[in-house]
This record gives C-alpha cells, structure tokens and sequence, in this order.
C-alpha cells in the first residue's frame, strides 16, 4: 500500500485514472506500418453533419468553420494553355446543357427524370479529357460532361432525354443509358450502382488479351462505393494489374444521406490501401488537380502497372434528380460550395490569374457555346419521336451485329503453347 504524503519516497506508483489508463500496451516503433495517401487540395475543409431527430422528422445540421474563402486553382504540371481554355469550353457547355435540360422538363418535353452533375463539372470534363481517343470510359448519371468530351454532342445527350426517334438509343431509354462501343469507346452507364466497375476491368482485360495496356476510367459515388461489387472489380483490376482508372466522386450526399452516416474512414481514397493501389486525394472542384491526377493514373495503366483510385472531394449542388428539392441540405453547404464553384474559379483563373483569356475572348467564348447549345436545342426539340413500328426494332440482338476486336486479335497463352483444356475438370465444374 502506498505511503501517506508524509515527506518519505513512495515507490508504489499510484493508479492510473479510468480514462487514461491504455487497454492496449503502448505499440512499438517496429509495429507500425505506414501507407501513405497523396492529398493534392490547397485547402481540407473540416466540418461535420448531424443527423438529427425531432419524432418522426430527421433533419441535418452542420458543424464547422463554413466561412472561409475559396482556395485557389492548384497550378497543373501538364496542362497547356490551349488544354485548359479547351476544359473550360468543355465545363461551361456541361453546365449551359444542364441548364437547357432543366427548362427542357420544365415545358414537358423530357420524357422521364433528369439527373445534374452541377458543381461536379471539373470532375467529368477533366478527368475524361486525360484520356487518349481510342481508350474507354463508362459514365455514371452526373458524368454528361465526361459524355461530351468522349463525342457525344449536347444535341444526343438532349434528344436522349427527349427520346427522340434520332437519339442515341432511337427513343429506347429516356435517360442516361447509352454508350458506343463503335467509335467513342463509351461503355452504357449501369444503374445498379458498382456495377461498371468489373465491366470497364473487363474492358481493360480485353485490351491486355488483344496486346494492349490501356487506360479505362470510371465513377462511383461516396454511396455507390460501399457496394460489394466495388470491391470485387477493383480488387480483380489490382491483382491483374488492369487499368482502371475509379474516381470516388465524394459529393456529400447519396440520395439524402450525408456521408458521415456512410462510412467511418477519413477520406474515401484510404480504402486504396486495402487494394495495394495508390490512392489520391484531389478537389473535384480544381480541374487542374482532376486532370493531373487522371493523367498520372491513366499513365500509370499504360504502363502496365494497374489501377488508382482517385477520390475527389465536392458537392452535389442539386438534388438527387429534378424531384429531389435538396431541403434536406443545410442552407450554409450551398453557400460554403457556391464561393467554391468549379467553372467561376476556373474562369477567374484563366482571365485574371494567368491572363490566358481576355475578357473579349472570354465572352466571345461563352457565347460560342451559347450559340451551339441554342442551335442543338432547336435540332433536338423538332426533330421526331420514334415511330411505333420501329418500336420492336433494335431491342434483341440476335447476331444482328458483329463485336469486333479493338486493337488485335486476341492471343490466348494455352493457345501459343499447344495446351489442351482438360476435359474432366471442365465437365466437373458443369456438374
Ligand atoms: C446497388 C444499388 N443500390 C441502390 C440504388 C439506388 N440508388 C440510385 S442512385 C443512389 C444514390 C447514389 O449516391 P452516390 O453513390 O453518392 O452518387 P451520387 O448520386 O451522389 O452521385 C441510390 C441509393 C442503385 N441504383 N443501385
Ligand atoms: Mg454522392
């Protein structure tokens, strides 16, 4: 027992308090291992969302400094001049397009819903334009910037939602479910979410059988990531060394659900290191840190050397889809992520820091896009609806068309060395 206070050593030490004792001992130095995650943001905004619940209403509040200014545009260590007013163009149509949707709805003329990418058009447009012509990419419903940039022009992507008898699918789908594996190397989005993760590994995988290493990108949202299939087509891309390029598009939100009821890590980029792949972290709002990082990684594919995963950090500036009024969303999050907006930032980058743009040229611009987006509305708004006894075409292919290979006849190891598939375990697993 120790001894009273009484001016004589005490050598018995006195117990630690409950909260500071350790459960654990104390790690050694030689028991840790570290992984690093690159975080490429010049800002880490800290804030939090509480969920909150009055009876049967749940409502969201935000903990945190919101009052903070914008961060500025990261420089790129690869874009030329004439690259990023060419990701500019590509951004103000992604959004002027959304726009023109929206009015679209509004006068009836969409058939079905409609889905916005607003705030996340650096994110689309910059990662896509890091791919080369002949690479593949599969977009999720808020990649229509990426879809523009891969060739598909605003007059496709409008008559699509229109379902007009001239879009993409002939009037089929009257939304987003298109692709081209002919010419622009798109694969259809999937709806069920993950799930073109294992498809666009599979098209890498393609590649590699036909001699090629190339890169393939695509997206998930921070709710789409949690799936199963997420985790088994990148996990499939990193053991085989495949190409993929998975962009976490973290915009806060999955439906109504903020991401701090989603998921218990940091950053979505740590759950890179459960892959053995590396993991960025970038402002999806700073397209010049979307296309350095896409770059990297789709350079990293071509080498061979597998997949990134490339989270990028923004907002969903709208609601799930046109029905969804967002007021789930706290008021100060708008504002926080409107002084962050991907293109003004942008704009304000090329005219006034770099002074790449003159404001002439700046407008001249702006109304350029204007101008093709009016011309592709009208097209789209006049052009047919389908006619019904076209209605039963185009649904079942049965050999009507031919898959061709992309880059080389594929070559099939067992095949060069004369190897023979062994009849019994084939008929085995058939069993
Ligand atoms: C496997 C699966 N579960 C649920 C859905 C329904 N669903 C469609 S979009 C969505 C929210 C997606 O949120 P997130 O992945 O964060 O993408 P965001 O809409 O924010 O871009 C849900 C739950 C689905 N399509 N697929
Ligand atoms: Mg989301």
């Amino acid at each position: 027992m120790a001894k009273k206070r009484s001016g004589k050593t005490n050598n018995t030490k006195a117990p630690a308090s409950k909260n500071s004792r350790p459960r654990v001992a104390a790690p050694q130095a030689s028991d840790q291992r570290c992984y690093t995650i690159a975080d490429w943001r010049l800002e880490k905004p800290d804030f939090k969302i509480e969920q909150q619940r009055e009876g049967e209403e749940v409502r969201y509040i935000v903990h945190g400094d919101l009052s903070r200014a914008a961060p500025p545009i990261r420089e790129s260590k690869y874009l030329t001049r004439e690259q990023h007013i060419e990701i500019y163009r590509w951004m103000l149509l992604n959004r002027r397009m959304e726009a023109a949707l929206e009015n679209l709805y509004k006068q009836g003329k969409v058939v079905g819903g409609v889905y916005f990418g607003l705030g996340q058009e650096a994110c689309s447009c910059a990662s896509t334009y890091a791919l080369k012509k002949d690479e593949w990419m599969g977009p999720m419903i808020r990649n229509q910037g990426s879809l523009l940039v891969k060739g598909f022009s605003a007059r496709d992507i409008m008559m699509q939602y229109m379902a007009k008898a001239g879009s993409p699918t002939f009037g089929k789908d009257a939304s987003s479910h298109f692709g081209d594996i002919r010419e622009r190397n798109v694969v259809s989005p999937i709806s069920t979410l993950g799930d073109l993760i294992p498809v666009l590994t599979g098209v890498a995988l393609g590649a590699r059988l036909q001699g090629r290493n190339i890169a393939v990108m695509t997206y998930i949202g921070d709710g789409g990531q949690s799936t199963g299939v997420t985790y088994e087509g990148l996990n499939f891309a990193a053991v085989q060394n495949l190409g993929l390029v998975l962009f976490v598009e973290n915009n806060i939100w999955a439906y109504s659900t903020p991401t701090d009821e989603q998921f218990l890590v940091k950053d979505l980029a740590e759950r890179a290191i459960a892959y053995g792949i590396p993991g960025v972290i970038v402002d999806g709002t700073d397209a010049c840190q979307v296309y350095d990082a896409a770059h990297e990684a789709c350079e990293r594919a071509r080498r061979g050397e597998g997949p990134t995963l490339i989270e990028a950090k923004m907002m969903r500036m709208k609601g799930h889809a046109i029905h969804d009024a967002a007021q789930y969303v706290p008021r100060p999050l708008f504002e926080y992520w409107t002084r962050r907006d991907p293109i003004a930032r942008f704009e304000n980058y090329l005219v006034n820091v770099k002074k790449w743009l003159t404001r002439e040229e700046n407008d001249k611009l702006i109304a350029d896009v204007e101008r093709q987006l009016n011309e592709d509305r009208e097209y789209a708004v006049n052009s047919p609806m389908p006619d019904a006894a076209t209605t039963p075409l185009d649904v079942w292919c049965e050999g009507c068309h031919e898959v061709k290979v992309k880059y080389a006849v594929p070559k099939y190891p067992n095949e060069k060395k004369n190897v023979r598939v062994k009849q019994v375990e084939t008929a085995g697993h058939l069993r």
